[in-house]
């Protein structure tokens, strides 16, 4: 009988990819989607014909039983939140409910159905925040910098509490950015590859950045999927930091990603107030040795491959849209 999966969050970059995993793996997967005016399946538009999904909302728990009830997963991908920094300072009340309770409503709701579900939290290096020690491993205490951040701890802790209350085989798994051609345009290595290809293909003469020299941990998100699910395949649930272990600014990525079609970015980035923050998180970097001991995973992608493949994939996006490029 194949296994089932649950994925919250399918239609974001690593619901995606984690999708497309689990289906190559042999697995019945469906995908929680939340009400929309507008069709938000872009990302998974290649696989939809092999997903089954359903109606539902971090928001609304009664949502969740049903969801659970319906279609008995063996499996929970917790990758649902609002997860942009920026934006969790200006709604931090919507955060807290969507990124924080919303990891306790779905608790909550596996504990009634089916408390032998298998649950992983999608917790992040923001947990991290004004970095107490570098790298940052499993151990390291939490210093959240933004309402995101604060949030995230929550749903980190939750997770932590269901496990040992309940018994739960519930995993919480801390992952340092990932990135890939399906990242959201807002976030900043997306901003930078399109913001290159639109500048080469002479669709923009300059890119606006808020502050360049904030260093990140940056892997790809393809390779970081591989980890969430091996980490569900353990006897017990734990803690696992997921990382490369390098560490990498805004301005190297934009002198890698300007570099690599031939221009000079300090001709083309402007810097711009209104992309600062209110707290910054200055430094990440992490290290994944225990994920590497216990569940056997490392990174494929290098930041250069990463770099490269993002801008490329952008020129390919917008290159029909191109006037005569520089
Ligand atoms: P993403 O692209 O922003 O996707 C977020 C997903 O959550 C979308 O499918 C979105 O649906 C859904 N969602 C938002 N609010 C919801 C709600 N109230 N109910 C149900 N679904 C809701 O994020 P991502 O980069 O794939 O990240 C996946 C998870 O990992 C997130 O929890 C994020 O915080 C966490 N994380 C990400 C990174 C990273 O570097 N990418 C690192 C550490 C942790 P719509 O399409 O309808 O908006
Ligand atoms: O790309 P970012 O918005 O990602 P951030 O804040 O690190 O958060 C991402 O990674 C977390 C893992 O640590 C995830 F949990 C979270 O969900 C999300 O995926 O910003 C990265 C850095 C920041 O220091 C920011 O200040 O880039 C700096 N930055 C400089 N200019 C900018 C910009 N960020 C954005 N989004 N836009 C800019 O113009």
């Amino acid at each position: 009988m194949a296994r089932r999966a649950l994925i919250t969050g399918i239609t974001g970059q690593d619901g995606s990819y984690l999708a497309e995993l689990l289906l190559e793996k042999g697995y019945e997967v469906t995908g929680m989607v939340r009400r929309s005016s507008t069709v938000t399946f872009e990302r998974i538009s290649h696989i939809q014909d092999r997903l089954t999904l359903v109606p539902g909302d971090l928001l609304d728990e009664a949502s969740l039983i049903e969801v659970l009830r319906s279609h008995r997963p063996h499996e929970v991908y917790n990758l649902a939140a609002q997860s942009f920094v920026q934006t969790s300072f200006g709604q931090p009340v919507l955060t807290g409910e969507t990124t924080a309770l919303g990891v306790t409503r779905l608790l909550d709701a596996i504990r009634l159905v089916d408390p032998d579900i298998r649950f992983y939290q999608a917790s992040s290096s923001e947990m991290f925040g004004k970095v107490v020690e570098v790298p940052q491993n499993e151990r390291t205490p939490f210093y959240p910098r933004s309402p995101y951040g604060v949030a995230k701890v929550y749903g980190h802790w939750i997770t932590v509490n269901y496990r040992e209350s309940y018994q739960l085989h519930a995993t919480s798994g801390i992952l340092f950015n990932h990135e890939s051609s399906r990242r959201g345009l807002e976030f900043v290595t997306r901003k930078i590859s399109h913001g290159v290809a639109r500048i080469k293909l002479g669709l923009d003469d300059e890119l606006r950045l808020g502050n360049l020299e904030a260093q990140r941990d940056w892997g790809y998100a393809g390779d970081y999927v591989e980890a969430m699910w091996l980490m569900l395949q353990q006897d017990a649930a734990d803690d696992y930091v997921i990382a490369t272990g390098e560490t990498h600014s805004v301005r190297e990525f934009c002198e890698l990603a300007f570099g690599h079609v031939g221009l000079d970015y300090e001709d083309f980035v402007v810097q711009d107030e209104r992309f600062f923050r209110p707290a910054e998180v200055d430094l990440l970097v992490g290290d994944a040795s225990k994920a590497r001991a216990v569940l056997g995973w490392k990174p494929k992608t290098s930041f250069e491959e990463l770099v490269h493949l993002m801008v490329d994939a952008d020129l390919a996006l917008l290159s029909d849209r191109g006037r005569p490029g520089r």
